[in-house]
């Protein structure tokens, strides 16, 4: 190559150089210009693989001038990488910047189950009374579903219209948390204030006011003394707490095989006061069974029915949540429409 060539190239390479480099826009972009500017095949790589052919007198100064104009663009790229470097960081910084000034999304406040709710609340009740929570399982034998408690076996109770067996022989879905009675007494004797709540499970056709599963707080006080009367204050407690101090407690007679007498109790309707409205029709609401513990059952479970004497109620947790909160069909507690449910929150 000729020395006034190689210089021109030099010359011309510095200023292309330059202004390709600073016309970089991003950094891949400048790295493709670097490989065209300073790489193998480069305008000035190829005077500096002629230098070594050209006069001792004119190679140390193209020597010079060659070094000193790639030192120049290297310097050039790496102050383009350090601009273009600082620019990506700044896009980053603002594509990414959080206002923290704008007001947090409000995570949704989940909320019981109303059947949850009002179970909860019965079971308080009592607790403050001085009872203790008992439980037992759910798929049951016939011993604690039906003999112990007094169901002989012809009674209705024990046909297939109204359980709902398992494959296992002599094992059933409890129909009534009655079950927990005699499974308490077993495990512990005199004196007992238990309540069991739980789920039962009968074989109901379902309607607005019928479950096939639905939900019971079952009661027992076993002590010496006990009598009818400290059933009716009992109840008529429960019934103050629940649905105002105004409530009235009506008892009529009814048959249960496990006590003796038994009865249907209704309170009256914390809407019309017992003048009767939509909610209850004739002004008072049923709610559960209960009575005094029959004799053979104390004797069942090992107590000495001369010495002691107790009473058992059932309360049917769906029915005290229709009245409640004036729900008109039962079957909306377990559909798990989000629209019904959600008018709980919040709820106590
Ligand atoms: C009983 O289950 C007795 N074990 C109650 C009892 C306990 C009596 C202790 C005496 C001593 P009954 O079948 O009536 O009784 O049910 C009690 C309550 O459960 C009813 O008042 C009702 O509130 C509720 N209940 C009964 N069947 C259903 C059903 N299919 N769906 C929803 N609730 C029901």
């Amino acid at each position: 190559m000729d020395p006034s060539d190689a210089r021109r190239i030099l010359e011309e390479e510095r200023g292309r150089g330059r202004a390709l480099i600073g016309r970089a826009g991003s950094i891949e972009e400048l790295d493709r210009t670097k490989t065209g500017v300073l790489g193998r095949k480069a305008p000035v790589s190829e005077v500096q693989r002629s230098i070594g052919s050209l006069p001792e007198n004119e190679r140390r100064e193209l020597g010079r001038l060659t070094n000193e104009v790639l030192a120049e663009l290297r310097a050039e790229v790496e102050n383009r990488r350090a601009e273009l470097e600082g620019g990506a960081d700044a896009e980053l910084l603002s594509a990414d910047a959080v206002d923290v000034t704008l007001p947090g999304r409000r995570p949704r406040p989940g909320s019981f189950h109303p059947l949850t709710l009002v179970e909860d609340r019965m079971v308080d009740v009592f607790t403050r009374m001085g009872y203790r929570v008992a439980e037992g399982p759910e798929i049951e034998d016939e011993w604690h579903n039906f003999e112990a408690l007094n169901i002989p076996l012809d009674h209705p109770a024990r046909t297939m219209k109204d359980s709902l067996y398992v494959d296992v022989p002599g094992m059933l879905l409890r129909t009534e948390t009655s079950a927990v009675q005699i499974r308490t007494m077993e495990s512990q004797g005199p004196p007992v204030y238990v309540v069991a709540p739980g789920r039962t499970y009968r074989h109901d056709t379902p309607d607005a006011t019928h479950g096939t599963v639905f939900h019971q707080v079952e009661g027992l006080a076993v002590d010496e003394g006990i009598s009818f009367a400290d059933l009716r204050g009992t109840l008529e407690a429960f019934a103050r707490e629940l649905f105002g101090t105004n409530t009235r407690v009506r008892m009529t007679p009814d048959y249960f095989p496990f006590v003796e007498p038994g009865c249907q109790v209704a309170v009256s309707c914390f809407v019309c006061d017992g003048a009767g409205c939509r909610v209850c029709g004739n002004g008072w609401i049923e709610l559960l069974g209960a009575g005094m513990v029959h004799p053979k059952v104390l004797e069942n479970c090992g107590y000495d029915s001369e010495r002691y004497t107790g009473f058992a109620f059932g309360i049917g947790i769906e029915r005290v949540a229709m009245v409640r909160y004036g729900v008109n069909d039962l079957r909306l507690f377990v559909e798990g429409d989000v629209r019904f449910l959600e008018q709980f929150e919040g709820v106590a």
